[in-house]
């Protein structure tokens, strides 16, 4: 039954699909020990109506640059399955966007949001506007442009768009001053969105602290080990990256690689995060080759210097290694190196960012590998905090809300290890988050009926 949902797939999504179509793969191959398990699956035709979106909206953004010059991007959104709550999910803009690419997030977001526990359902969306080089007026330009058509398919219970690549605080208060003019509604139709109206107090930092306070759990549990005095390395230089480095140097570990589209940096001293930031402030994006400037310690390796299937990160020696910057960017060599040069643990901060004959060597070599949307997940998480404080006008303090992620993270990890045991596949995490995030959906599906 599985081999026909994908050949029919297949059939039916042009090759732009690729993402999407590995992040389907993986899901159904991961569910083969219990599609079987209950006949009500087959009956609701769940598996099939799970991997088909709800809607796919695609519009056209115009906006006038700040030469007078008109541009015209292709916007998105895409609502994939409200069964567990209202769409969730980031909006993305980067010249790589494509339908293919958010199928494959919004479809992931489901599990990611399921695993959860919370009531929220899957979607995404963006551009292929590129905020690379662009003055803060133009973002804001983009954005408003962007919001004109988008503000008629989204709402506080219908579906709450959030940050991703290339959108932040900044942009997210653009498009929420946008949504308010243009409805007058003052709701928590976004989450992300800045403290000063409606934000929450560690939204910012959750993905990443998130995903450390996963590492922390599946590390003590699996290994009885700690993250005090080790050596990791992170790849990516965004949000998640930031805030997953931040929090694994306050747990007393060594982060010494940091990257972006262009190149890595290896700081055997440790990462400089003040300096990072700097860098990458909002708006700023200057090249990391410039961090060598202060460092001259450090090494700037060019992306451009090394072939394809290798990046420069991944062939540190580190106890555990977290990409945090895009998908498919660790690749079977990289996996090679890591076990090589005895890594314990991967674990995904970004969507995806690893290959699959890269998890499963890791898997086979027996390293702990823990899948996004199992270790990414505080970002949502907070997210849905947020929502929660908006509808019932509160505001929650840090410590409060610092728990509550560091609570929810641990849960997962609790979750996703019990279910690889019950299933058979022990500390395999990518079945174990599957079958999990899998279970609470169907059933959701199949007690609202067709
Ligand atoms: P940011 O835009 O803040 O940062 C993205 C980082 O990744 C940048 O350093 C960027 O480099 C690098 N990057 C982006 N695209 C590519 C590429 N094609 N090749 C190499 N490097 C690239 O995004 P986030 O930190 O928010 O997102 C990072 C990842 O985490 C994504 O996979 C996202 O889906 C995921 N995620 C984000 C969450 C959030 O709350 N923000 C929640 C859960 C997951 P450069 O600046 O040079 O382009
Ligand atoms: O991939 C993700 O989980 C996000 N980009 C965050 C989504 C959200 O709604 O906060």
């Amino acid at each position: 039954m599985i081999e026909k949902i994908l050949a029919n797939l297949e059939k039916s999504n042009c090759m732009s699909d690729d993402t999407f179509l590995q992040a389907v793969s993986e899901v159904l191959h991961s569910l083969e020990p219990i599609v079987n398990s209950d006949t009500r699956y087959e009956q609701f035709a769940i598996l099939e109506r799970l991997v088909t979106p709800d809607r796919v909206i695609q519009f056209k953004v115009q906006w006038v640059d700040d030469h007078n010059c008109v541009h015209i991007n292709n916007g998105y959104r895409i609502q994939f399955n409200n069964s567990l709550g209202p769409y969730k999910g980031g909006l993305r803009f980067h010249p790589s966007v494509t339908t293919g690419v958010l199928k494959f997030l919004a479809f992931e977001q489901i599990f990611k949001n399921s695993l959860t526990g919370l009531p929220i359902g899957g979607a995404k969306g963006g551009s292929d506007f590129d905020p690379k080089g662009k003055s803060d007026f133009e973002i804001m330009k983009f954005c408003r442009a962007y919001m004109r058509e988008l503000h008629q398919y989204i709402g506080a219970r219908v579906d709450v768009p959030a940050g991703d690549i290339g959108v932040g605080n900044r942009e997210i208060g653009y498009l929420f001053g946008e949504y308010k003019r243009i409805t007058r509604n003052y709701d928590g139709v976004l989450s992300g969105k800045p403290y000063a109206f409606g934000g929450s107090l560690m939204r910012p930092q959750a993905t990443g602290y998130g995903v450390v306070y996963f590492a922390r759990e599946m590390l003590k549990e699996e290994l009885q080990e700690s993250l005090d005095g080790k050596v990791c390395t992170v790849s990516g230089a965004g949000n998640v990256a930031i805030h997953t480095i931040e929090k694994l140097q306050q747990l007393g570990a060594i982060v010494v690689t940091c990257s972006d589209s262009e190149g890595a940096i290896y700081d055997p001293h440790g990462i400089d995060l003040a300096l990072l930031r700097h860098l990458k402030d909002e708006g700023k994006r200057i090249s990391l080759a410039e961090y060598k400037n202060s460092h001259a310690h450090a090494l700037y390796t060019q992306k451009s210097d090394y072939p394809k299937e290798a990046h420069a990160v991944w062939e540190i020696p580190c106890f555990a290694a977290f990409p945090c910057a895009t998908q498919n960017e660790l690749t079977l060599n990289d996996a090679q190196k890591l076990i090589e040069n005895g890594c314990v643990a991967v674990v995904e901060g970004a969507n995806m960012p690893t290959f699959p004959d890269a998890i499963e060597l890791l898997q086979r070599e027996g390293v702990l590998f823990s899948p996004g949307k199992a270790s990414n997940a505080g970002g949502v998480a907070v997210s849905e905090f947020e929502m929660s404080q908006n509808a019932s006008m509160e505001k929650w303090d840090f410590d409060k809300v610092d728990r509550k992620l560091d609570e929810l993270m641990r849960q997962i990890y609790k979750r996703v290890a019990l279910t690889a045991k019950e299933y058979g596949c022990e500390r395999n995490f990518v079945d174990g988050a599957n079958i999990a995030a899998f279970k609470r959906v169907a059933e959701a599906m199949i007690l609202e009926g067709v």
